[in-house]
This record gives structure tokens, C-alpha cells and sequence, in this order.
């Protein structure tokens, strides 16, 4: 049977990633790896996650997450690097502009019957319909000539500003449904008023399945209509795939030659 397995956040463990694959028995002439983002940055070795995703080919399909969308407005926009950043082994790398354009060119949004796989989730005030009409819009533009300002976009276009807040960067709404970006606790901390993504929007319901990461503090979650799938790897727990055919969910502990000075 052909399998296709929802990959959390991997963030540069290289070798967490390769265990799990290892522990899926991971065929890519027959099964095919999501992936929910974030794939880089904050882990040690970024270079390698992203070299063996796109030797994948078809076998593996990547939406961004802000991670990513940070690693393009560095390499494209000179953006200055963050303190805990890890992406020089990516930019140093003879293969720099080969990965960079491959990353440019991941969806934000990726829908296949009734799965769709995002880093963040859906801002709650959108139909599937609308959030993919942004997120086309969106990826014309990280596909275009001004790519590293659409990764990053300054106050000229807040309609990019709005689509990739709404996608990969939201974790909860307050009570009038606007975006609340800084918060990232459990669900029990969430401030008065507020409601994850998930419980706000109508397209995170059955027979619908939204797969996403992006919040560390949920670890696995599964709900009617959507399922969480960052584990925290990067921060010394673990990580996570889970089968959309059957369910099944495979997780293996952080490698420790994945293991960073700050976590
Ligand atoms: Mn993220």
C-alpha cells in the first residue's frame, strides 16, 4: 500500500530525520513525505535536511513555513540574521542558489482532495476557497523577480503581509477573531477570550483534515478536522509523522548529534 506520511517541523535535525525515515520503512518509488514547514533553522544541520528533501523529487511535498520564508528573505534580501539563526551552512553552500530557488517555489497551501497541509493554519475569517486565492497570489510573488521583499514584505504590501500572517504564522484568534501572532504556550494558557485557529475556523472540520505545525507547545494533537504534528524536535523531544490513510503515527526522540547549545 502506498503511504503518505505528515512530517512536523524538522528544523535542521538532519539526523532525527533520517531515523524516522529509517523507522517508516519509507519507499519514495511508492510512498510520498508532507511536509508541514519550518524545515530549517534553529537546528545544526540544515544543509543536509534540505539536500536529501529535494533529492525526494515527487516523493515529497513542502509547504513554507517562517523559517523558510527567513531563510529566503536572507538570501535574497540581505535581511540581517536572528540571534539563534543557523541557516550559514544554506547560504555558504556551493549549492546556495539551487536550494534557495527550490524553496522559493514550495506552496504555502497544499490541498489534495480533503487534506490540506499548512505550517500555521488558516486565518479563521477565510474559506478554503479564499485562502487559496491568497496563497496563489502569495507564491507568484516569491516566484517573481522581487522575491526576497515577497518572503519579507515591508509596509508596501500588506496584502502579502496578511496572507503569509494567516497562513504560517498564526497559532490563535482572540475573541473578535483577529490574529494573535505572539502567543506560543499550551492551549490551557491561551488568554481570555482567545481560541486556536482550529476551533475558530470552518474549514479545520470533517471531512476536511488540516495537517500543520508550527506550535511546539501542543505537541501531538488531534482534533475533528485537523491534526497538529510539531513535536518540538529541535528542542529535545521528538519527531513526528502521521499516516493521512490510517492514522498511524510513528515518533522518534530528538538524534543527539542533533543537539544545539541553547535547547
Ligand atoms: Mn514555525
Amino acid at each position: 500500500m502506498s503511504r503518505t506520511w505528515v512530517i512536523g517541523d524538522v528544523q535542521g535535525c538532519a539526523a532525527s530525520l533520517q531515523a524516522l525515515v529509517q523507522a517508516l520503512a519509507f519507499d519514495p518509488a511508492r510512498d510520498r513525505l508532507w511536509f508541514v514547514g519550518d524545515l530549517v533553522n534553529r537546528g545544526p544541520d540544515n544543509l543536509s535536511v534540505l539536500r536529501f528533501v529535494r533529492g525526494l523529487g515527487d516523493a515529497a511535498v513542502c509547504v513554507l513555513g517562517n523559517h523558510d520564508l527567513h531563510l529566503l528573505a536572507r538570501a535574497g534580501q540581505g535581511r540581517k540574521a536572528g540571534k539563534w539563526d543557523t541557516l550559514q551552512d544554506v547560504l555558504g553552500a556551493p549549492d546556495r542558489d539551487a536550494l534557495v530557488d527550490w524553496v522559493r517555489h514550495w506552496p504555502l497551501l497544499h490541498v489534495e482532495g480533503d487534506h490540506v497541509l499548512v505550517h500555521g493554519g488558516l486565518n479563521p475569517r477565510w474559506t478554503l476557497d479564499e485562502a487559496q486565492a491568497r496563497a496563489r497570489v502569495a507564491e507568484a510573488k516569491l516566484r517573481g523577480p522581487d522575491w526576497g521583499e515577497a518572503a519579507r514584505p515591508g509596509d508596501g504590501d500588506p496584502a502579502q503581509r496578511k496572507t503569509l500572517a494567516g497562513l504560517c504564522l498564526l497559532r490563535a484568534v482572540d475573541a473578535k477573531g483577529a490574529l494573535n501572532l505572539g502567543y506560543k504556550g499550551p492551549l490551557a494558557g491561551l488568554p481570555a477570550g482567545h481560541r486556536p485557529w482550529f476551533e475558530a475556523s470552518l474549514v479545520a472540520r470533517p471531512p476536511r483534515t488540516v495537517w500543520f505545525g508550527h506550535w511546539a507547545a501542543l505537541g501531538y494533537l488531534r482534533g475533528p478536522g485537523w491534526c497538529a504534528v510539531d513535536t518540538g524536535c529541535v528542542w529535545g523531544r521528538t519527531l513526528t509523522a502521521v499516516c493521512i490513510e490510517d492514522g498511524q503515527r510513528v515518533q522518534v526522540p530528538r538524534h543527539p548529534a542533533d543537539a544545539v547549545a541553547f535547547a
